[in-house]
């Protein structure tokens, strides 16, 4: 690491003394927002200063300045929640927060518009219910997502115990978050250490899934290192290593893109922790601090090549790595609607329109939470799972969905419940078009023309974001829409429905209101020349998106 070269948030981290200064005196200070060294640690305890983008403009014509919020998100490993802390969750959206509960696409909890006082008993109540912020945001490995779907098998058993055991390895070590947060005893020496991260962390985030085989619910090649179990005569013989996937890329800068993780190896169960360490290891020594637009790990691997990666991890493991096993997949959606979990009980997948929780939808989960007590899972597609249900509750738990007027998968345009769209405006401080507030326009539209065409049943998956960083993975949508510039979106076509392959840049600066008559010749000749069972995603790949390009032209 060159001393002359580091990037600005580098220096922060060291002077935070372990994620500590200056949050603890600026917590306490008068002002209702945190400095710039401030704000970069709080990411690290899981907390993000906003301000609300609606009022930015006309505060300013008024001579004030911004109308700072904060939003916070709770690390919940593979998603999994007692009807409990779900319950708590729940109350502080309106005792703290804007009401609304946002489900995100890492199977994490977000409350939005909270204010400065209220971070510090936001974060002890969640505590007094075993919920943690700390490392949901910042240079670390981030919550880690593991697929939900609860099946009662002992190769799910194992897949979540793994997850929730590498996501514990893996937290921070630092007493900073409790010193600051939860009023712990200041560190008797100040000869701290943090064994993995050292005292700068990782140049970036860090993002780990677990898929199940064949379900790739979790996108696992989006994320720094995904993990496959191997499963043999139906016994957990060893995991699949993939490395350096990332979809984050900036207009600016010309050689930043999304890029899918590649296979790096297949290993017995009981190495899964320590080479898992080893490329975190690299990624922090070797992984580029100078610029942050270069610094997650996708760029490292590609700048080395996967032989030399893996070099190097051997190296930090004195040992070689086999090769990987070749991997297939049956699915990449949600696992919605009414499913027998193998044990005698159901689960329920029900749809959330874009991770947000609120009004009746918030009240209709709030009275199942409480009459039935499921365990709950967030997924890594914005819903939630009821699980370990009687047989003999589901019609009343229908019952209740109904009265609040809420409509169950099944019952929904299937491009609608299949689609996801990132929080964007107000809240995101970056985005540069509307996302979660335009898509259920824009994504009924869409059903409207897939119905007139007869397609409605071979909707594509849709995602949307309000700029280029990806947050609702729309690069590896059939359909991704991203925020370009003032209302208007590139589309990216050709993705796979099982997220196996990067979506083409398409069209660029595509008005809001014309997506969907941009889309309709595409549709148009999927109807009459895409092949039984073909996806909409998996013809424009097949046809080419220059060919697609003659289509929307002519
Ligand atoms: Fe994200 C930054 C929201 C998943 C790539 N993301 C942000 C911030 C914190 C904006 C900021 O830095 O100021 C957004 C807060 C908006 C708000 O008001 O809530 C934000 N990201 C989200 C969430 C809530 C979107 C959602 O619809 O659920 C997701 C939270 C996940 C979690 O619980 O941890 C979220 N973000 C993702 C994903 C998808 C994933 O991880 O599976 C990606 C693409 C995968 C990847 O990381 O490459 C993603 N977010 C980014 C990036 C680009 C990173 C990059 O390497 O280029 C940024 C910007 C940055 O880091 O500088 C970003
Ligand atoms: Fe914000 Fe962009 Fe992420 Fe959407 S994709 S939440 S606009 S950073």
């Amino acid at each position: 690491m060159s001393e002359t070269k580091l990037s600005n948030v580098e220096y922060i981290k060291i002077a935070s003394h372990y994620l500590r200064g200056p949050v603890d005196a600026e917590l306490h200070s008068e002002s209702d927002h945190f400095s710039e060294a401030g704000y970069q640690i709080l990411k690290f305890h899981g907390i993000y200063q906003q301000d609300d983008r609606d009022v930015r403009k006309a505060r300013k014509a008024q001579g004030l300045g911004p109308d700072y919020r904060f939003m916070i998100r709770v690390a919940i490993p593979g998603g999994v929640l007692t009807p409990e802390q779900y319950l708590a969750l729940d109350r502080l959206a309106d005792e703290l927060g804007n009401a609304t509960l946002r489900i995100t696409t890492r199977q994490a909890i977000q409350y939005h518009g909270v204010r400065k006082g209220g971070l510090k008993p936001l974060i002890q109540t969640l505590n007094r219910h075993l919920l943690t912020t700390l490392s949901a945001c910042g240079d670390v490995v981030r919550n880690i997502v593991a697929c939900p779907a609860p099946f009662h098998d002992r190769q799910r058993a194992e897949l979540s115990r793994y997850a929730k055991e590498l996501s514990d390895r893996l937290k921070p070590k630092t007493r900073a978050y409790y010193e600051i947060w939860l009023d712990g005893e200041k560190a008797a020496s100040l000869e701290e250490h943090e064994p993995l991260y050292g005292q700068t962390y990782l140049p970036r985030k860090f993002k780990i899934a677990f898929a199940f085989p064949g379900d790739n619910c979790v996108d696992v090649y989006t994320q720094d290192i995904g993990i496959v179990p191997l499963l043999q005569e139906g016994v957990l013989a060893g995991f699949t290593l993939l490395v350096g996937g990332g979809l984050g890329q900036s207009h600016g800068a010309k050689d930043t893109r999304p890029i899918l993780a590649k296979p790096l190896t297949t290993i017995p169960p009981r190495q899964l922790f320590e080479v898992v360490e080893a490329i975190i290891r690299v990624q922090r020594d070797h992984g580029r601090r100078e610029d942050r637009k270069f610094s997650r790990m996708k760029y490292l691997v590609e700048a080395w090549g996967l032989e030399r990666f893996r070099a190097e991890v051997e190296h930090y493991l004195g040992y070689p790595l086999p090769e990987a096993r070749a991997l297939e997949w049956h699915s990449g959606s949600d696992h919605l609607g009414w499913h027998a979990q193998g044990d005698g009980k159901l689960f329920l997948g029900v749809f959330v329109e874009n991770g947000r929780v609120k009004e009746n939808l918030r009240a209709a989960i709030r009275e199942v939470v409480q009459r039935f007590t499921p365990e709950l899972r967030l997924t890594a597609q914005q819903n939630l799972l009821f699980t370990g249900i009687d047989p003999a509750d589901q019609a009343a738990i229908e019952a209740i969905f109904r009265n609040h007027a809420v409509a169950l998968p099944g019952t929904l345009p299937l491009v609608v419940q299949n689609a996801m769209a990132c929080p964007a405006l107000p809240t995101c401080g970056l985005a540069i078009t509307e996302s979660e507030r335009v898509m259920p326009e824009v994504i009924r539209e869409l059903h409207n023309l897939l119905e007139k065409l007869g397609l409605a049943e071979r909707a594509p998956h849709v995602r949307m974001t309000g700029c280029p960083n990806g947050c609702a993975r729309p690069y590896t949508a059939e359909v991704g829409l991203v925020g370009r510039s003032l209302d208007s979106y590139s589309i990216y076509l050709g993705g796979s429905p099982l997220g196996t392959r990067l979506g083409r840049l398409y069209r660029d600066n595509v008005k809001r209101g014309a997506i969907v008559a941009v889309l309709e010749p595409l549709f148009q000749r999927f109807r009459t020349e895409g092949q039984p069972g073909e996806s909409f995603g998996d013809f424009c790949h097949r046809i080419g998106l220059e060919q697609l390009e003659g289509v929307a032209a002519g």
